[in-house]
């Protein structure tokens, strides 16, 4: 991935130490999921970094990518048997958002990335929630920022109106 000066949000080569965000992957395949979180960083104007790194695969380059970043939250997305978000957890102090990827088995990435050892906690949304891990992510930080807080409230005020939309819509149809 090259490095991306986008309209809103900013991402940045990996590893980052500019970004507030940093999203890592397990694997390629998990972008679709990454892209809705990148969508909701963007719409919020969060500077976001982008790794791909795996726990089981590359248990270096994990920890190289949290220990060089200067993100505030971490998101990690995987699939399957997911330690990844676990293993980020246990680099960082930093809150650690997980976002379980759906394949073949029901729940295993879900329940790999919930139940976690006490003593390491990672906080974990719904099944391929990247749009949800994003928010999340941007709740936190709000506590610190007014400006995050404000994108915040204009996110919610539009998603009211979507659901005002569709309403008429309902009340047109029938
Ligand atoms: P491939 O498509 O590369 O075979 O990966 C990835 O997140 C992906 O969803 C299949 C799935 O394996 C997951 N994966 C993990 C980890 N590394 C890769 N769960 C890990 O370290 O936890």
């Amino acid at each position: 991935m090259t490095e991306n000066e986008s309209a809103s949000g900013t991402a940045h080569l990996v590893p980052s130490e500019k970004c507030t965000v940093h999203i890592i992957m397990g694997s390629k395949s998990d972008l679709p999921v990454a892209r809705k979180a990148i969508g909701i960083l963007e719409e919020l104007e969060l500077d976001y970094g982008i790794s791909v790194a795996s726990a089981h695969r590359t248990p270096d380059l994990v920890e190289d990518a949290v220990k060089r970043s200067g993100a505030s939250v971490f998101i990690a997305i995987a699939g399957l048997s997911a330690a990844l978000p676990g293993v980020v957890a246990s680099h960082t102090r930093k809150p650690v958002i997980g976002v379980p990827v759906s394949g073949k088995v029901p729940f295993d990435s879900l329940l790999s990335i919930v139940q976690m050892p006490p003593g390491v906690p990672v906080g974990s949304v719904g099944v391929d929630r990247g749009d949800n891990a994003a928010l999340l992510a941007a709740r936190i930080l709000a506590l610190n920022d007014d400006a995050c807080l404000s994108a915040l409230d204009r996110y919610t005020i539009r998603m009211r109106e979507k659901v005002l939309a569709s309403a008429e819509e309902v009340i047109g149809d029938i």
